[in-house]
């Protein structure tokens, strides 16, 4: 399989050289096509320099030359592009170039891709894994506040090392990714690719490694990366929730349309037996309409619009009549109340089987697995 090792640098030239060679005699023992594909920001201490003059020597060393320092995840998302796009890549790596990610560990978070998994993840926090003892306590800090916010604020609790920045990920995954609507150019690159893989349905496998402090240079987290990372995390929770918030949304569109239309139908003179199915069945009308095009617009269901619409038809004629007979019901044991307050409790175990209904058959989402 032809896979690229992309490493982005900034001022890396004490590292680069070095962490290459030791690539090089990994590779010798592997029996996958490998190359690496360094993205450069223009490093003011001449890394570009190291590589070109390593290109002579060896011909499965590639350079991205970026203008000016733009932040890691842009760097990964020009480098994965690049490698999908012009140099065939099957899998690719995210690799730092401090020599915190070992290059003996390459070869065992291959050998889980050769075994199955689309996405794995050298990790410091399963059992075996580890960070730096010498670290002190504001970088442990930095990083278990990191993999905490992306847990417990973005929502991803299926992963334990969500910030790690050592991967191996098979690009048929990653041709899927949407790079332009992650939006995200610091270190909140690495938590918003992993959302979107998980979206995805990616086979996900992390396994142990130790991680080691940066042998050598300057460390580029930045507050800005930090501030990033944490407004992304947000925008992850927000955006794993935003089908049921649009649902909600919908669904309580649909009270104002049942009811408005209701009470337009009375003031006309017509019956409030036959003002209030008209009612409902149009609320229901604008609420398949808009959850359709709207709220589940994205879905990928397995149905033709056409079997979709008689599914809907079918949910309907079940929840206008549980809705309907609700109605009939409160008026007949409660005639002294408004009507509007019978039709409003005759919403309410309609919703529920309209949302059963639609989020389990008509609506229901194709297992891509
Ligand atoms: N091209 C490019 N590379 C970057 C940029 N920011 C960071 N990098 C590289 O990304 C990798 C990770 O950055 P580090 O500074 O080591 O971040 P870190 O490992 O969280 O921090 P330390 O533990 O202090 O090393 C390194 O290879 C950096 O050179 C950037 O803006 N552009
Ligand atoms: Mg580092």
């Amino acid at each position: 399989m032809k896979t690229i090792i992309i490493i982005p640098t900034y001022n890396e030239g004490n590292n680069i050289t070095l962490l290459i060679l030791a690539l090089q005699v990994q590779f010798k023992g592997m029996k996958h096509d490998m190359h690496i594909l360094v993205v450069d920001d223009n490093s003011p201490d001449g890394t570009a320099n190291d590589i070109k003059r390593l290109q002579l020597g060896f011909n499965n060393v590639h350079l991205l030359m970026g203008e000016k320092k733009a932040g890691l995840g842009v760097a990964y998302t020009r480098g994965m592009s690049y490698a999908m796009e012009h140099l065939g890549a099957e899998v690719v790596f995210e690799m730092d170039a401090d020599f915190s990610h070992k290059p003996e560990d390459v070869p065992r978070l291959m050998a889980e891709i050769d075994k199955g998994a689309d996405f794995v993840i050298g990790s410091r926090y399963v059992p075996g894994g580890s960070i730096p003892k010498e670290w002190g306590i504001r970088r442990k800090a930095i990083s278990k506040f990191g993999n905490i916010v992306a847990r417990y604020l973005a929502g991803i609790y299926s992963v334990r090392d969500c910030t790690a920045g050592f991967r191996a990920i098979r690009t048929s995954i990653l041709r899927n990714v949407a790079f332009s609507d992650l939006g995200v150019k610091g270190y909140a690159f690495q938590i918003a690719l992993l959302h979107q893989v998980l979206v995805l349905k990616a086979k996900i496998v992390e396994i142990p490694v130790d991680f080691l402090d940066r042998s050598a240079g300057k460390s580029k987290l930045g507050v800005k990366d930090i501030i990033e990372f944490i407004l992304n995390a947000w925008w992850i929770r927000f955006d794993s929730l935003k089908t049921f918030i649009k649902f909600a949304i919908v669904g309580a569109s649909g009270v104002v349309v049942n009811l408005g239309f209701f009470t337009l139908f009375l003031m006309q003179g017509i019956n409030k037996y036959v003002a209030s199915p008209m009612a409902i069945e149009i609320s229901i009308i604008s609420n398949f309409l808009l959850n359709n095009f709207w709220t589940f617009r994205g879905r990928k269901t397995k149905d033709r619009v056409r079997i979709r619409g008689l599914k809907f038809n079918v949910v309907s004629f079940l929840a206008l009549g549980v809705s309907y007979g609700t109605f009939v019901a409160l008026s007949i044991f409660f005639p002294n109340v408004a009507p509007q307050l019978h039709q409003l409790i005759g919403i309410v175990p309609a919703t529920l089987l309209n949302y059963f209904l639609n989020s389990y058959w008509t609506f229901k989402e194709v297992d891509e697995d």
